[in-house]
């Protein structure tokens, strides 16, 4: 659609109400309402050996205390100079070296934490500490206190995604420094995962927040699942054998802002085109592939994170067993009634 042609009576006019901050919607209507979504984030990926080099670079410059948290932002090449991965969402890579603490914070984004490489530092949210592992999936809800400590003695790195400017958008920050590098613990380690992991809730339990009290979701779990169910040999053809984190609470995702989602694409399978409007953030726990997003090609191979924009179509060829995490916005599209996909015929 092309907005009416400019005559010099219009452009006189558009001059003059200008001045009235008043401006036609006839000559931006075709780029406010599209047809169909139009993003200017661009499909990338971005690999971990790169990265990885660049981190060891940034942990000889600057401690997780000073920074407050040590991290290289994922910039979509489409969005520079925002921090963002996507239009809504904001990617990181974050180093924790042995014996540093990431101070305590709490603030209105909500944040997971997908690990990378490293074992056994933690998180502690919200008077509850977890320990780490590769391919873990591990939240911070939105207003929740957290600080991380790496009590071994090799460097920890895990993937952050934040729903930082979706937030920003709304005009809705809040942060708060803690009056401590590190929280009070105040519940032994395991405490959520019994209370809350093991298909049991308790009995009088009243959720007090959208986000779900489960806050790691150990990888080890969740591979032995997609293993099981393998065996069934059941596949979508748009993504193969594909489960969504939930809170146990009630179904939902597990946050309220942000989707996450692990899926296992066995050697030679290909998935169907396919495409929908939340924008998807990949990180690649094993196997190696390639996927075609829109007319780009991008290889991947395990802690590589590629990004596909919204309504862009993907598909992915798995070369050998593969085992894909991702993230979106994809709750926050369903809860405003706007989330679509296309699954072509399949
Ligand atoms: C944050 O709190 C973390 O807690 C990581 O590890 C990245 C980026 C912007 C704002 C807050 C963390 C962040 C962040």
């Amino acid at each position: 659609m092309s907005a009416p042609a400019e005559t010099p009576e219009r452009t006189a006019f558009y001059a003059k109400i200008d001045k009235q901050n008043l401006t036609p919607l006839w000559t931006v209507l075709g780029a406010l309402i599209t047809p169909e979504p139009r993003s200017a984030c661009v499909p990338f990926v971005w690999r971990f050996d790169e990265i990885r080099a660049a981190m060891i670079e940034a942990g000889g410059l600057i401690t997780a205390k000073e920074a407050e948290r040590r991290v290289l932002i994922l910039e979509n090449p489409g969005l520079r100079g925002q921090s963002k991965i996507t239009t809504s969402l904001y990617a990181g890579v974050q180093l924790v070296l042995p014996h540093e603490v990431a101070p305590a914070h709490r603030h209105s984004q909500s944040a997971l934490r997908f690990v990378l490489e490293g074992s056994g530092a933690h998180t502690s949210v919200d008077g509850e500490r977890t320990e780490m592992q590769v391919g873990d999936f591990v939240i911070t809800p939105s207003g929740a206190w957290h600080d991380h400590g790496n009590h071994t003695d090799k460097p920890m790195f895990w993937l952050d995604g934040l729903d930082i400017p979706l937030i920003q958008f709304l005009d809705a920050s809040f942060l708060e420094h803690g009056s401590a590098d590190e929280q009070t613990i105040t519940r032994p380690l395991g405490d959520a995962p019994a209370r809350f992991g093991a298909n049991m809730l308790p009995v009088d339990y009243h959720p007090a927040k959208m986000t779900s009290p489960i806050f790691n979701y150990p990888y080890a779990r969740s591979r032995e699942a997609l293993e099981t169910m393998r065996r069934s040999q059941e596949w979508d053809p748009c993504h193969g054998l594909k489960m969504r984190y939930i809170n146990p609470a009630n179904g939902a995702h597990a946050m309220p802002t942000i989707g996450a989602f692990l899926q296992l694409l066995p050697k030679g399978f290909a998935t169907a085109r396919y495409r929908s409007t939340d924008a998807t953030v990949f990180s690649v726990v094993e196997g190696h592939g390639i996927s075609h997003v829109g007319d780009t090609t991008i290889s991947w191979g395990p802690k590589d994170t590629f990004v596909v924009p919204s309504w862009k179509p993907v598909t992915h060829e798995a070369s050998e067993d593969a085992v894909l995490f991702s993230f979106s916005d994809r709750p926050v599209h369903e809860k405003l009634g706007i989330w679509r996909e296309d699954r072509g015929n399949a």
